[in-house]
């Protein structure tokens, strides 16, 4: 969409790496994990603003497949637990996710998911897991813990999701941006130990050194994929207005850029899931902002490069876009 091409900063276009990741994207416009509607049309904001074509120009993706909009049934309509909204269809869709993630990662491809609510990370962690390994280091970019106990099972089972059978070593998972925490979410996270750096730990020690500390927590042999599940509301609501639940304080872009970037450069970056952009929320204005944001998040994930091009001596005419 033209109109969004006028904000989007003119900056060298030009991938750190010669060879350029393969990657598959899938929508998922789902918004019943959450109360506000709107988040549904977030895949399609994103793609309107110039997504696809903005990945092959600005980090050079010459492989790059459209997997479409993930769709599902209702048949978990049984199923409930007190403190969820609308399980069935969070267990539902991210049974159908998980499928769909397995797929494009096992075609070799990186999995760009677009959300949709962020209950989506549920399938998207699954289907990471069975494709690659249950040894998966997730990053969870966030404002919010979004740690939901299943308090009404006493056998601790998730009722209807007998198919959610890889689980997620607790010291595979660390936070960034946190600063909106239920006081059940500290007592679980401290008793658990679960890795957290919030935005405290930003302020005092510096993104690129929070971001590596993260790493360095969760693969600290440096081998395993990462999945990055990204929360635009992970950012300042000045820097991303158009969402369900801002909260000030938050992350700049520019940190959200060099968290990407960090996890572009490990060159092992699995799946990335860039969730809850709600163009229904705000002025035209707002959802421009956020929706430019949420692409600048993704291309640095994909290795867009912002930085001054060093040029050789010898050659003083600046290299062009690597397409
Ligand atoms: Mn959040």
């Amino acid at each position: 969409m033209k109109k969004f091409n006028r904000i989007f900063t003119n900056y060298t276009r030009r991938s750190y790496s010669s060879s350029s990741p393969k990657v598959g994207i899938l929508d998922v416009p789902f918004e019943k994990g959450q109360d506000k509607s709107g988040v549904e049309f977030g895949p399609k904001s994103i793609r309107d603003a110039g997504l696809l074509q903005k990945l092959i120009e600005c980090c050079g993706i010459t492989d790059l497949k459209d997997y479409g909009e993930v769709k599902y049934l209702n048949n978990c309509r049984n199923a409930e637990v007190l403190n969820m909204k609308h399980y069935d269809h969070v267990i539902s869709c991210s049974k159908e996710l998980s499928e769909q993630v397995e797929k494009v990662i096992r075609d070799g491809r990186i999995c760009l998911t677009l959300g949709g609510d962020h209950s989506i990370g549920i399938g998207t962690i699954h289907g990471h897991m069975r494709a690659k390994s249950e040894d998966l280091a997730v990053l969870w970019v966030d404002a919010h813990a979004d740690l939901n106990t299943n308090r009404s099972s006493h056998s601790g089972n998730i009722h209807g999701a007998d198919w959610l059978q890889c689980k997620l070593s607790l010291r595979n998972l660390a936070y960034i941006g946190l600063r909106s925490i239920d006081p059940y979410e500290h007592v679980i996270m401290h008793n658990l130990g679960i890795s957290h750096f919030d935005m405290f730990d930003i302020q005092r020690y510096g993104i690129d050194t929070v971001v590596s500390a993260a790493i360095d927590q969760i693969d600290p042999d440096h081998n395993k994929p990462i999945h990055v599940s990204f929360d635009i509301d992970s950012l300042d609501p000045l820097e991303a207005p158009s969402t369900g639940t801002p909260v000030r304080g938050g992350l700049l872009l520019r940190e959200g850029i060099h968290i990407m970037t960090a996890i572009y450069k490990t060159g092992r970056l699995g799946a990335l899931d860039l969730v809850e952009v709600n163009p229904k929320i705000g002025t035209q204005g707002d959802v421009e902002r956020t929706v430019t944001a949420a692409l600048h998040i993704i291309l640095a994930a994909f290795g867009e490069n912002r930085r001054l091009i060093k040029l050789e001596s010898n050659n003083l005419i600046p290299p062009t876009n690597n397409k």
